[in-house]
């Protein structure tokens, strides 16, 4: 496998104007016809002087049947062919190629290219995917006009859809028939699509700020009817926020979703024509939980938002992802804090961040949010590229504020409207619309690594001045030794005694600016000093998440308590909490560890207490504090993660608070429950508030092993009307010790569910991240249930993701057996889907933070893997990498 470089990009030797393409879809092959209008690219023109370079054709496992230039037949003496290129010589600047070869969807299991799921057609070409349909110049900086005929049998495949407006379509012999799409704008043939299948539509319509109608169709299989009705909502919303927010109007007559069962992602953002996971689209309240509604607004606006922010502009080579993917989950970010808790978003997302990006960064994979090389550009869709750059983006609106990012917005989609761009354009934009250097502050697209930021105090009462030292540096990552400071914007306020926030006024300036400015830490070593404070304040630091980096500040435990009640700033509070309980829960560990008695700090169960009698608090907030950060957060944040220690650990702590907690957990539980009789679902925030408190709240409760709580438990279970509650119930039960309910209820589920993919999906997860010893086995089990396939990639994440990336006690269990089970897996997917085989591997890759004994297991499954024969290039390279 080759590994491919930044530094060696060359914009391309032609261009292709016009791209025709036929598709003749049958059961056993398909055939695709392609005509390519082509001419020498003229920037690099000048030194030809008659001589052509040769055309290098990207092109993987087709079967060329035809080829000609300019009409000429060409015969194999006329090109090369090998295993993915196909080189000719044209003679002339301009030309035609016509192009027919074979392929075989029908035994496509990579999902890449064009393939079947289930009984329809569909295709997924980013990154590099188009190569597998037609030979072409597969790369984002070739830009062409796209018309498509699709021709299929008629009762098996009545929906033909592809790019753009439908131009005209027909009857052929033979029960046949055909569709011709044109996409109007130019676009890379990563955003080419095509669907064809037995598939109805839920139709609606968007008038765009310049009165022009959109038609707007959601297709699903004719069973998932009745679940597309949420998604369809959040398309209309959010083509309004795009326009309200960013100026940005949609384009064509027609924007359509399709969803499919069998997809290696969340979702694609093809022109117009949109393809979906099921389980990105399908929404409702009996079969999708709250956070699986939430996830469906989310991504349905992602996707939108990429008509611009990627499909309009685009990135000019794959190095430059995260132009369009930190950008788009900015975007989406900011449109789902604005349908719903601004604070409870940002909560949830810098949690994951935190657990998960921060692991990666701290990994054999890390990489800076523009790569300087890959091996395979699959494995480089990485929460790198998406969450930390979308941080490098939030950062950016930070420094600039909201008018002026919005003003530089304006100004990048204006200058390079159809072109494919870099990160570099991006930045100028910003740049010359704020007039602010950005130099220094590009070091976040190059520079992998968290950045530590360690914070410490000065007062000094005779002057009455208060000074915060920020030291910054960076660990060393793969191929980065020496790190230069970031730009880190700290967005800070300074509470008095009573807990307001103080007016701030740094050295020097004439009046104090507000009571929270954000300060720009630029160097290793820097002071800030406020004046006029007459006693000593207590900072609040990184209000927001301004900046991903790890903070620490000396905080004591009283100190974290009084943020928890009285910081002005959501976030930080919740964020005060959580300190708190890292505090109390690595105390906890080391006890565990030192074979002491466990002792639980009663301030952890007095700053509950307090949130839990808050009754004007946001309910969500209440859950989010009442959630203690995740075995995955503990052991990401320990030098060595030593797993069981962190689970008794936590578990000890659940089940304390459980028992002190009892009174007001089970009134706001009943409370809660109540309402949720009373009223049926709605998918809004309010709802969802209170749902999530209900449930933490029950899962809390049933530690407490009262008869009263397991009644509650089952009534939920069996008399909820929505999703969240049953799931909630289930998973509830299964992690408890009441094996007669559980089995009952595990039964009754899938019984009512078992033609629901998507819900069963839910059922293996809760079982598979159950952390009741035995893991292994049930998962080994349950991937002999009927409806486990490891062909789909949603069965995979539900129940091989969730076991190795959640269960963190059952997977390293001492004796290796978690390890080797999921090498074995990632060894079956290899063959099978490399995408998701290579994604599997994650947990394998985070083998440094074990002991010595884990280590080795680990490392010898990764050099077992390597050892299995022929690797994909998405294997080979995280394997190699995290061996390396
Ligand atoms: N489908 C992926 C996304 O939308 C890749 N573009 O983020
Ligand atoms: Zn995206």
């Amino acid at each position: 496998p080759k590994t491919i470089y930044l530094k060696d990009y060359q914009a391309p030797d032609y261009l292709i104007d016009e791209t025709h393409l036929t598709f003749e879809l049958f059961e056993d092959h398909t055939l695709v016809h392609a005509q390519l209008v082509m001419r020498r690219n003229p920037e690099k023109a000048a030194g030809d002087k008659g001589t052509l370079p040769p055309l290098v054709l990207d092109g993987q496992q087709l079967e060329l049947l035809a080829l000609a230039l300019d009409d000429v037949a060409l015969t194999p003496a006329d090109y090369q062919l090998s295993a993915s290129h196909l080189t000719l010589q044209p003679k002339v600047a301009s030309f035609v190629i016509d192009s027919s070869v074979r392929i075989h969807p029908e035994s496509n299991t990579a999902l890449e290219g064009l393939y079947k799921s289930g009984s329809m057609f569909c295709t997924q070409c980013e990154a590099e995917g188009f190569r597998k349909i037609t030979y072409y110049l597969d790369r984002p900086d070739v830009m062409s006009k796209f018309t498509t005929t699709l021709s299929g049998e008629q009762h098996k495949y009545p929906v033909l859809l592809s790019n753009g407006n439908l131009l005209a379509s027909g009857q052929e012999e033979g029960g046949r028939h055909w569709a011709t799409w044109e996409d109007p704008f130019k676009k890379p043939a990563y955003l080419f699509a095509l669907v064809a299948g037995d598939l109805w539509c839920v139709e609606d319509s968007f008038t765009t700020m310049s009165q022009r109608p959109v038609t707007l169709r959601i297709y699903v299989e004719p069973e998932n009817i009745d679940k597309c009705q949420h998604a369809m909502d959040s398309l209309k919303k959010s083509m309004k926020w795009d326009e309200e927010v960013y100026g940005r109007e949609y384009d064509l007559d027609i924007f359509m979703i399709v969803a499919v069962n069998d997809f290696n992602m969340g979702a694609m953002e093809n022109k117009g024509l949109n393809i979906f996971n099921s389980s990105c689209v399908l929404a409702k309240a009996e079969t999708a939980t709250d956070a699986a509604h939430q996830r469906v607004e989310g991504v349905v606006a992602h996707e939108y938002f990429h008509n611009w922010s990627g499909n309009r502009v685009t990135c000019r080579d794959w190095f430059q992802l995260s132009l369009k993917e930190g950008f788009t989950v900015f975007r989406d970010a900011e449109f789902s804090a604005d349908m719903n808790s601004r604070t409870v978003k940002r909560i949830e997302d810098v949690a994951f961040l935190r657990t998960n990006q921060f692991a990666e960064d701290a990994g054999p994979m890390a990489h800076p949010v523009r790569p300087d090389s890959f091996i395979e550009i699959s494995n480089f869709y990485t929460l790198t590229v998406y969450e930390k750059g979308a941080e490098v983006l939030r950062m950016i609106h930070t420094l600039l504020g909201a008018e002026t990012f919005r003003k530089g917005s304006d100004l990048y989609f204006a200058r390079h409207d159809g072109q494919a761009v870099t990160c570099d354009d991006f930045v100028k934009a910003m740049e010359d619309a704020s007039g602010l250097d950005l130099t220094q502050f590009k070091r976040w697209y190059t520079q992998a690594g968290t950045p530590r930021l360690a914070v410490s105090e000065q007062y000094d009462a005779a002057a009455n001045t208060y000074s915060l030292t920020f030291r910054q540096s960076c660990p060393a990552t793969p191929g980065q030794s020496e790190k230069l400071p970031f730009v880190i914007p700290v967005e800070l306020g300074l509470l008095d005694g009573q807990g307001a926030d103080l007016p701030l006024r740094l050295v020097g300036e004439d009046t104090a600016q507000g009571t929270t400015r954000v300060l720009s830490v630029t160097k290793a070593e820097q002071t800030f000093t406020f004046e006029g404070l007459a006693a000593k304040p207590l900072p609040s630091l990184l209000r927001g998440f301004s900046a991903p980096v790890k903070l620490s500040f000396p905080y004591d435990r009283d100190q974290l308590m009084f943020l928890m009640q009285h910081d002005s700033d959501g976030f930080n509070r919740w964020e005060a909490g959580q300190q708190l309980a890292v505090q109390v829960l690595q105390e906890l560990i080391g006890q565990q560890q030192r074979g002491e008695a466990l002792l639980l700090d009663q301030r952890l169960v007095a700053a509950l207490r307090s949130v839990l009698e808050d009754e004007a608090l946001d309910q969500a907030m209440v859950a989010e504090m009442l959630s203690l950060p995740s075995e995955a957060y503990l052991t990401e944040i320990s030098e060595e993660a030593d797993v069981d220690a962190i689970h008794a650990a936590r578990e000890f702590a659940r089940a304390e608070l459980a028992q002190a907690l009892f009174d007001p957990l089970w009134k706001r539980y009943q409370a809660n429950r109540e309402a949720s009789r009373q009223q049926p679902y709605v998918a809004e925030a309010g709802h969802f508030a209170r749902r999530s408190l209900q449930n933490i709240a029950l899962s809390y409760l049933m530690l407490a092993h009262r008869s009263e709580v397991l009644v509650a438990c089952l009534e939920q279970f069996d008399a909820c009307d929505n999703m969240t509650e049953r799931l909630t119930a289930l998973a509830v039960l299964v992690n408890s010790a009441h094996a007669e309910e559980r089995d009952k209820a595990l039964t009754a589920f899938a019984e009512h569910f078992k033609d629901n993919p998507l819900v069963m999906d839910q059922w293996f997860s809760v079982q598979a991240a159950s952390a009741l010893p035995g893991g292994l086995e049930r998962v080994r089990q349950l991937m002999e249930h009927p409806l486990f396939s490891i062909k789909n990639p949603n069965k995979v994440r539900a129940l091989i993701g969730a076991f190795a990336g959640q269960n963190l006690v059952n997977f390293h269990q001492m004796d290796g057996s978690g390890y080797r089970f999921l090498a074995d897996i990632v060894i079956s997917l290899n063959a099978l889907n490399p995408q998701i085989a290579s994604r599997q591997l994650a947990p394998l890759t985070r083998w440094r933070k074990y002991d010595a004994a884990r280590q080795a297991l680990m490392k010898a499954e990764l050099e077992r893997i390597l050892a299995s024969g022929e690797l994909s290039s998405d294997v080979y390279e995280v394997v190699s990498k995290s061996l390396a």
